[in-house]
């Protein structure tokens, strides 16, 4: 039997808060306003061409990584696909080494070479920051397989976008996660958009959280605009997997503001589409919550808000000062075996 369910505020959630602390709600806020000064910067800098690649920024999605973040365990592990730049940021990774991996330089978290589409951070189990639509799905699942195998009590987070879904490696994974009980949350941030695709033109099938119920896999939806029903429904999805019931899908509902990359002329939606949106921001819904329960004021509040920006301004001045990497640099850290495939025995 399937276990879905639909997304629920309830009553209680929408009277009390879920019984979330001042402290949480100010870490909400807090972990937002950088992810969003932080990438605000980041689209600046791109456009000046102060660096190269790709450029996905992670705009108006904020709410599921501070929720997620406050549900997790800190041995708990992350995969994700190339709209990346925030992970390691809520996760605790210094925004200046973020930065200065955008810009190839040495002090960067992957020394450089992973760049906008490829953050890691081993220390922190994020394991990428993946440029292959839906290769981290599989990915994910060989993480929960290892922690299983082993005895840890570690989750994955295995995120990924609506286009990804439409990828066969879900059902395969699905499949096999389903049989082997494997302890990993399948998480699908639906923005609504594949680059230009809406969910509308890929499947007649529009509630992506039922896509588990083929395989017997507990999904619900939930509103990821909201950091309060993230939070809850990681919470859910982690214990029911950390207690060895196997895995389990959330479907988070959410939008970007910006282009799918920086080169995107949003000719698939309206002025207005993005517009109404943007009323349910999750940075002013906090900040609301925040000043409404007299938790801080207007001028604290401000200032934190300089506080990041000066965090962000250090950090571009770190990259920009940070050197490029050698070209012997090139080829290490490639393989797991230094010499590898010229391994003779
Ligand atoms: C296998 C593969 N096919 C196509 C692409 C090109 N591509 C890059 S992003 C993207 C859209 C993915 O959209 P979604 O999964 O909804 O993630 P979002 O960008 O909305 O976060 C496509 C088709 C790719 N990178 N990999
Ligand atoms: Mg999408």
């Amino acid at each position: 039997m399937s276990t879905r369910t639909a997304t629920k505020k309830t009553a209680e959630a929408a009277s009390n808060n879920g019984g979330f602390t001042k402290e949480t709600y100010l870490r909400w806020f807090k972990d937002m306003l950088l992810m969003r000064r932080f990438e605000e910067k980041c689209g600046q800098l791109y456009t000046m061409q102060k660096f190269g690649g790709f450029c996905h920024l992670y705009i108006g999605q904020e709410a599921i990584l501070a929720g997620m973040v406050t549900a997790i365990r800190k041995e708990d592990r992350i995969i994700t696909g190339y709209r990346d730049h925030c992970h390691p940021l809520v996760l605790g990774t210094p925004a200046k080494n973020v930065m200065a991996e955008l810009y190839g330089r040495t002090t960067g978290t992957s020394k450089g070479k992973g760049g906008s589409m490829h953050y890691f951070d081993k220390e922190r189990n994020l394991f990428g920051g993946h440029g292959i639509v839906g290769g981290q799905i599989g990915l994910g699942a060989g993480i929960a397989f290892a922690d299983k195998y082993k005895g840890n009590e570690s989750v994955t987070l295995c995120m990924m976008g609506d286009g990804a879904v439409r990828q066969g490696i879900l059902h395969e994974t699905f499949n096999m996660a389903m049989t082997w009980k494997l302890p990993v949350v399948f998480i699908i941030e639906n923005n609504q958009y594949a680059m230009g695709t809406s969910v509308e033109r890929t499947s007649n099938v529009r509630e992506l959280y039922t896509l588990g119920e083929s395989y017997d896999m507990p999904g619900e939806a939930v509103d990821g605009m909201r950091c309060e029903d993230v939070h809850q429904a990681i919470a859910k999805a982690t214990a029911h997997c950390r207690t060895g019931h196997g895995p389990y899908l959330l479907e988070i509902k959410t939008y970007r503001y910006r282009g799918h990359s920086m080169s995107d002329p949003q000719k698939y939606r309206t002025k207005e589409e993005v517009e109404e949106y943007k009323k349910q921001d999750p940075i002013e819904g906090i900040r609301h919550t925040i000043l409404e329960n007299k938790w801080s004021n207007e001028a604290d509040l401000e200032k934190w808000d300089e506080a990041v920006k000066k965090e962000v301004e250090e950090a571009v001045k770190f990259a920009e000062e940070s050197p490029l990497p050698a070209a012997e640099e090139l080829f290490n850290d490639v393989y797991r075996t230094p010499d590898y495939p010229f391994i003779k025995d």
